[in-house]
């Protein structure tokens, strides 16, 4: 029961209370995020207003932010890559006290790369979402033009980074896609293919946002970009950190681009993923959507003005 502006009460069957609840809303906003999610497939996916300066300098400094919890035998093979890509590049890993050992086996690289790599070591497994905060903002004290996050099982290929870091300098945020043309999934069963494609689906068309792959963990980012969306005021974990973060950076503004990416099954270790990540994914697309969550402007944010209509980040 509800009770109106007189005080008389609302009866659940009537209409007037299904409209307060808001359940004429949220489905209309459903049909139409879907309507709109279809048009601007068609159209670009970049939105612009933020205003940031290109990109110029060549090369650009890169620093790839790894969580790893019991990642010991992947590790060694995915920080040597990202270092062989040149000075360029640094790495910042964020472990939770592996049970495995990988913190000790990430200060041995960090040794043999001195200045290079730096190891966050938490004292207890803390979650994904906040080991990418912890990480992030390390990063963003230290200073880099560019930022990225990936995982340390391979399943992102490091040859792909200057790819990624390229289209940062006319972008705020570039998306490694795997469901875009020239993306892929090799390796994974079929439930894992289901499961990534259509929670990714399901919280696209729930955001209203045209980015295929939300939960993508592969991405890049302008130091700028990270502090538009407020990092501390994360609060998801796992795939909804992914994607709480696309979601911040794109209804604030920011310029996002979808790259094809060919994501690898991991060959060693286990996934982290669990049934808590999947449901918390499911709930934190609705918190978002219904404005729960909703973004505070920022520094460098700024209100759209009159003329900037069709690039306004959404309202709720
Ligand atoms: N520091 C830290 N890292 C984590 C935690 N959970 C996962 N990771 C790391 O985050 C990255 C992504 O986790 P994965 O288990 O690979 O998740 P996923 O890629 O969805 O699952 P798979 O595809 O099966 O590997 C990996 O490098 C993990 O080691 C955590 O609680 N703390
Ligand atoms: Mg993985």
């Amino acid at each position: 029961m509800l009770r109106d502006e007189a005080g008389d009460q609302v009866p659940i069957w009537s209409q007037e209370w299904w409209r307060k609840n808001r359940v004429f809303s949220v489905s209309r906003r459903i049909r139409a995020s879907s309507s709109a999610l279809r048009r601007a497939r068609f159209t670009a996916h970049a939105r612009s207003n933020v205003a940031v300066p290109p990109l110029v300098s060549d090369p650009i400094s890169v620093t790839v932010v790894i969580p790893t919890y019991n990642e010991r035998d992947s590790l060694p093979a995915c920080a040597e890559r990202i270092l062989a890509l040149g000075a360029s590049y640094a790495i910042v890993v964020v472990d939770d006290n592996s049970p495995d050992g990988t913190g000790a086996v990430a200060d041995d690289l960090a040794q043999a790369h001195p200045g290079r790599m730096q190891v966050i070591h938490r004292p207890v497994k803390a979650g994904l979402g906040p080991a990418y905060v912890a990480g992030l903002q390390a990063v963003l004290d230290r200073g880099a033009e560019a930022i990225v996050t990936m995982d340390a099982d391979l399943s992102h290929d490091p040859a792909a980074l200057p790819r990624l870091v390229e289209s940062l300098r006319d972008h705020d945020l570039v998306v490694g896609s795997r469901y875009v043309p020239g993306g892929a999934t090799r390796g994974w069963p079929l439930y894992r293919r289901l499961l990534s494609r259509f929670g990714g689906r399901y919280a696209a068309m729930v955001l209203g946002i045209p980015i295929a792959d939300m939960t993508s963990g592969f991405k890049a980012f302008r130091p700028s970009t990270l502090e538009t969306v407020d990092l501390q005021t994360m609060s998801s974990d796992g795939y909804a950190f992914n994607i709480e973060i696309t979601y911040r950076s794109w209804s604030r503004g920011c310029r996002v681009k979808e790259v094809p990416i060919v994501f690898t099954d991991r060959v060693a270790g286990r996934s982290k993923l669990s049934r808590r990540i999947m449901a918390e994914a499911m709930v934190v697309v609705w918190r978002l959507r219904l404005g729960h969550d909703r973004p505070r402007p920022s520094a460098s944010y700024r209100e759209p003005s009159m003329t900037d209509r069709r690039s306004a980040p959404r309202r709720h």
